[in-house]
């Protein structure tokens, strides 16, 4: 009953595994420097977190994304294209990909729309939002792994659900922010609880 659920499910982190694809291809392109495992990576940006590793270190991790292929090659994280096609197939449901572009856009865009077509089909082209700020695009939830999601918007519409990470799984739950703990975990039981 009630009015229409929107989604929104960030891309990076949520669908497809950057942190896994970027030390893999971190690790081939720079075999004898240091890295750090998914164990002990610790904050939102991989790139701040190299940089203090050792200070030329950044601008290697940012080589790595910024390469022609990376986002495109990026493997699904589990359960995660099984359970949007799902949400999507729900009555009263509205879902969309809700992803932030680097701003380095030889490529970039191009494969985000490319992952998309190769893992959910050509349709689901319709569904993909590119912004740097969230904050502006409405709905109801944003299943997204970032800590901190702000922009020009200081009241977004939507409840930010924190997708579990290895960046984030260690911070404490703020008193209201809800997690998912991976996609084995009941989103349906979320959606729900925002339905009229
Ligand atoms: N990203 C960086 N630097 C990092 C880690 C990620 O620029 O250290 C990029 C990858 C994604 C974007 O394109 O940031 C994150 O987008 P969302 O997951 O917030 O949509």
């Amino acid at each position: 009953s009630g009015k229409r659920l929107r989604v929104l499910v960030d891309m990076d982190g949520v669908l497809a595994d950057f942190e896994g694809g970027f030390l893999k291809k971190y690790r081939a392109k720079y075999p004898n420097e240091p890295y750090i495992s998914l164990e002990d990576r610790r904050g939102f940006w991989v790139s701040t977190q190299y940089g203090r590793l050792r200070s030329d270190l950044s601008e290697k991790a940012i080589s790595i994304w910024e390469s022609k292929d990376f986002f495109s090659e990026l493997e699904p994280l589990p359960g995660g294209v099984e359970a949007i096609k799902q949400m999507a197939e729900m009555d009263n449901t509205d879902v969309f990909i809700c992803t932030s572009p680097i701003k380095h856009f030889k490529h970039c865009p191009y494969e985000k729309y490319a992952w998309v077509e190769k893992h959910l089909g050509h349709d689901f082209l319709e569904q993909v939002i590119l912004t740097r700020d969230k904050t502006v695009v409405s709905g109801d939830i944003l299943i997204d792994d970032k800590p901190d999601i702000l922009g020009v918007e200081p009241k977004p519409t939507w409840e930010h659900v924190l997708f579990t990470a290895c960046h984030n799984k260690h911070l404490p739950n703020g008193p209201s922010q809800r997690r998912l703990l991976s996609w084995s975990d009941d989103w349906r039981a979320i959606l729900d609880s925002k339905r009229q």
